[in-house]
């Protein structure tokens, strides 16, 4: 008990520890937030964490032959342990790449060998979780966890229905009870805390209620639902009409080709994709010719432009120029980089003419720089732009909004590779497993001999992929 309220008195005074209200991601107010990372620059404090996390699963008489941390906070507590008690460490990587071959857990994988998780703090377990699948998929058995603390909020229950034992050093009660005895916190807010935590549990059905929400829903009942941007539902609408989730990147070098691929390939396809600036003949009567076509099929134009500069050019480059983009394409796509003005810029072009933008949160390009952080800034920056972004271009499932659209390129009917980067995934792994919604598909059709029976295979199979999908869950 010394040893616990030690560790919650220097916990405090680091200022790991913070009282108020913080609004979590959920949109609720918690009246307690820990920021444990700071215990980085304070090493005494840091191996004492360190020492308690051993102790609790040696006292749990837990069995290892590896321990990983969960990124990042967990990372340095991961290596002073296995420093101290010379144990082989394993590092989960955080940026997930959703292509090629590059390792998500480094360390010398031995399978069959046990793994102990290492973790700062636990609410829902999910972080936990993430981490133990990773191992799993490696062959590594993963069987318990140890915490510096628990919130108490179903996190345990739920990792133990996964197969995980969870040991903690503190649970937030017994830290609540031990800043109280030191004077550190009113009783009052002792209460409060405990009532948050009563009334805040994570349970399995409020979880996986959220996730089976966003991908067992067909097209038509996400067109229907409150909050869908309009373009967005006439798009999910034809999609269910024309049993069509493929995109085709029409990225032929003359107008006369576009014309004829749009002509053919319309009746299979719910969006047509363009590259106006490698046409060597474009000109806005060529647009025109490809609205009509456009119309006539049912299909959308997505002019794939990849804006990427400062609110107030991009506005020029929207709307003006040899191309006049806005005036003839229904979508467009802008990068992250330059922050929200780059939405806000577009936005006041597209949006009182009913256009529609999506975010490139991911790239299929092998070394790309968009994961991690800066997938999830883009993520935010689209789900704060619901009167113009829709949706995604992106690897797999980022956002639980069934509202938004989740489009990805890097698509052939066989994984692999064109040499310059590109990486190519399946139509049945991109919807049926990565839960995204559109296949976008170039040279997979375009270099066939028949590109409209090409664009047929991959319509019937990315359509596959998503009824695959939604009767999973039936
Ligand atoms: O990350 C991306 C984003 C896009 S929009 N990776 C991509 O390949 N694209 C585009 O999709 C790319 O510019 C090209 O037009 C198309 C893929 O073509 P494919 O021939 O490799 O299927």
């Amino acid at each position: 008990m010394e040893a616990l309220r030690s560790l919650a008195a220097e916990l405090h005074w680091v200022d790991a520890l913070k009282f108020g209200c913080f609004t979590l991601k959920s949109g609720i107010c918690s009246p307690v937030y820990f920021d444990l990372r700071v215990m980085v620059s304070y090493p005494a404090l840091l191996s004492q964490v360190a020492d308690l996390l051993y102790q609790t699963s040696l006292d749990a008489s837990v069995q290892y032959n590896s321990v990983c941390g969960v990124p990042y906070t967990a990372l340095p507590l991961a290596t002073l342990i296995c420093d101290k008690h010379q144990v082989p460490m394993l590092i989960r990587r955080k940026e997930q790449k959703e292509y090629g071959t590059k390792k998500l857990i480094e360390g010398l994988i031995v399978p069959g060998d046990t793994c102990l998780i290492v973790e700062d703090v636990v609410t829902s377990g999910s972080s936990i979780l993430e981490t133990a699948q990773m191992l799993r998929k490696e062959g590594i058995i993963v069987s318990d966890a140890v915490v510096l603390l628990d919130r108490e909020q179903g996190g345990r229950e739920l990792l133990e229905e996964s197969g995980i034992r969870l040991h903690s050093v503190l649970t937030l009660t017994k830290l609540m009870e031990c800043l109280h005895h030191l004077g550190k916190v009113e009783e009052e807010m002792v209460e409060k805390v405990c009532k948050f935590v009563k009334e805040n549990k994570i349970t399995r059905s409020a979880s996986s209620s959220v996730k089976r929400k966003c991908t067992s829903l067909s097209y038509s009942s996400r067109a229907a639902l409150l909050g869908a941007h309009p373009l967005a539902a006439r798009l999910l609408t034809t999609m269910e009409r024309k049993q069509s989730n493929l995109c085709v990147s029409a990225d032929v070098t003359d107008c006369a080709t576009l014309l004829q691929l749009a002509a053919e390939l319309g009746p299979s396809i719910c969006m047509l994709k363009t590259h106006v600036d490698i046409l060597k003949d474009f000109t806005l009567d060529v647009a025109s010719q490809l609205r009509v076509l456009a119309d006539q099929h049912d299909f959308m134009i997505f002019e794939d432009r990849k804006f990427a500069d400062i609110g107030n050019t991009v506005k020029h480059q929207y709307e003006g120029g040899l191309y006049k983009i806005s005036s003839w394409s229904d979508v467009v796509n802008v990068h992250a980089v330059p922050g929200p003005g780059v939405i806000q810029g577009l936005q006041a072009v597209g949006q009182p003419l009913g256009r529609g933008c999506l975010v490139i949160a991911e790239m299929s390009s092998k070394g790309s720089l968009a994961t991690g952080d800066y997938t999830e800034a883009a993520v935010r920056m689209a789900e704060e732009h619901p009167g113009f972004v829709f949706g995604f271009i992106c690897g797999h499932k980022l956002s639980d909004k069934p509202e938004l659209i989740h489009l990805t390129p890097g698509v052939q009917l066989q994984q692999g590779g064109d040499g310059l980067g590109q990486q190519y995934q399946t139509p049945h792994e991109v919807i049926a497993n990565k839960e995204s919604d559109i296949i976008i598909v170039g040279r997979g059709i375009l270099s066939s001999s028949s590109p409209a029976e090409a664009a047929e295979t991959y319509r019937k199979a990315g359509w596959e992929a998503y009824l695959s999908r939604i009767n999973k869950w039936q």
